[in-house]
């Protein structure tokens, strides 16, 4: 039965049967998983979605329905994510966004809300966001680490324009840049000049984290 209500989930998920998500999410949390349990097979989920798509299964309208049932079952589990947050000391700012020409947000959301979890300030620029607009986030809110998420192809080299973007305006060397996104890689991030790749919300925290205390060590 366990197991069966996260595949449940997911086959919800992929068949874009919003009710019936959250109904095996609900019941799911009864049963005592934890969120990120049912936000991994959610995830998996949207990564078939995105097949059925490839294959020309599914149309645009599809993913959007797809998005829109993440986030209803992200409004049940945000809270029990965030309650771990309030016995954590503040650790560190992140100014986040996702890159020009970009308006995926689920995965960008779920590194926000668990690095707030985890105690991290965090100032969220929306989607589509400019090399600009992430310069002047930085003067303004002198972060510990900008954040960065990109799904297209097409948008991942806009990452590199916002790490030349800081670079000119001589703020590079104060912040640590952290990149992710479906397309990112870890050799992408290192040619880019980013300090580091997030594969996941949870280790995104984790490598956060650690650059926080690698900026006070002044390395
Ligand atoms: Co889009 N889309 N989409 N889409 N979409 C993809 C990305 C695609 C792979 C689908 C496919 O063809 N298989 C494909 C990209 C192909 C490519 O570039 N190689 C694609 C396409 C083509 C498009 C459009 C061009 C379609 C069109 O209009 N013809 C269009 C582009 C719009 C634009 O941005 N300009 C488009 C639009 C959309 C919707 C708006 C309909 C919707 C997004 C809604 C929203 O986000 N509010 C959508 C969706 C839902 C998807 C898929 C199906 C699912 C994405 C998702 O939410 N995944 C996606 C398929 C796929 O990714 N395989 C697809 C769940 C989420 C939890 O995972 O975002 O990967 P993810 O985040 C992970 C990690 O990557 C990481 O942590 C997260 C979880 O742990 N992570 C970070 C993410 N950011 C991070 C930052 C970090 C650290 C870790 O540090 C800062």
């Amino acid at each position: 039965m366990s197991v069966d209500v996260l595949s449940s989930i997911k086959d919800s998920l992929v068949n874009l049967d919003m009710d019936k998500t959250i109904d095996f999410v609900r019941r799911a949390v009864e049963l005592g998983f934890k969120p990120m349990d049912i936000i991994n097979v959610l995830a998996d989920g949207m990564r078939v979605v995105g097949v059925r798509y490839e294959r020309g299964e599914y149309f645009v309208s599809d993913l959007i329905v797809a998005s829109e049932i993440f986030k209803e079952v992200m409004s049940i589990l945000e809270p029990l994510i965030t309650r771990v947050g309030e016995v954590v000391r503040p650790f560190g700012r992140v100014v986040i966004g996702t890159v020009e020409g970009d308006v995926h947000d689920i995965g960008k959301n779920l590194v926000i809300t668990m690095l707030r979890a985890n105690g991290f300030e965090v100032i969220d620029l929306g989607v589509d966001v400019p090399p600009k607009r992430f310069v002047e986030a930085v003067k303004q809110h002198k972060p510990d680490i900008v954040g960065m998420s990109a799904l297209l192809t097409s948008t991942m080299v806009n990452m590199k324009r916002v790490i030349e973007a800081l670079e000119e305006e001589g703020l590079r060397s104060s912040v640590k840049v952290i990149v992710g996104g479906a397309p990112i890689t870890e050799k992408f991030a290192r040619e880019i000049g980013a300090d580091a790749y997030g594969e996941n919300a949870v280790i995104a925290v984790d490598i956060c984290k650690k650059l926080v205390e690698e900026l006070h060590r002044g390395k």
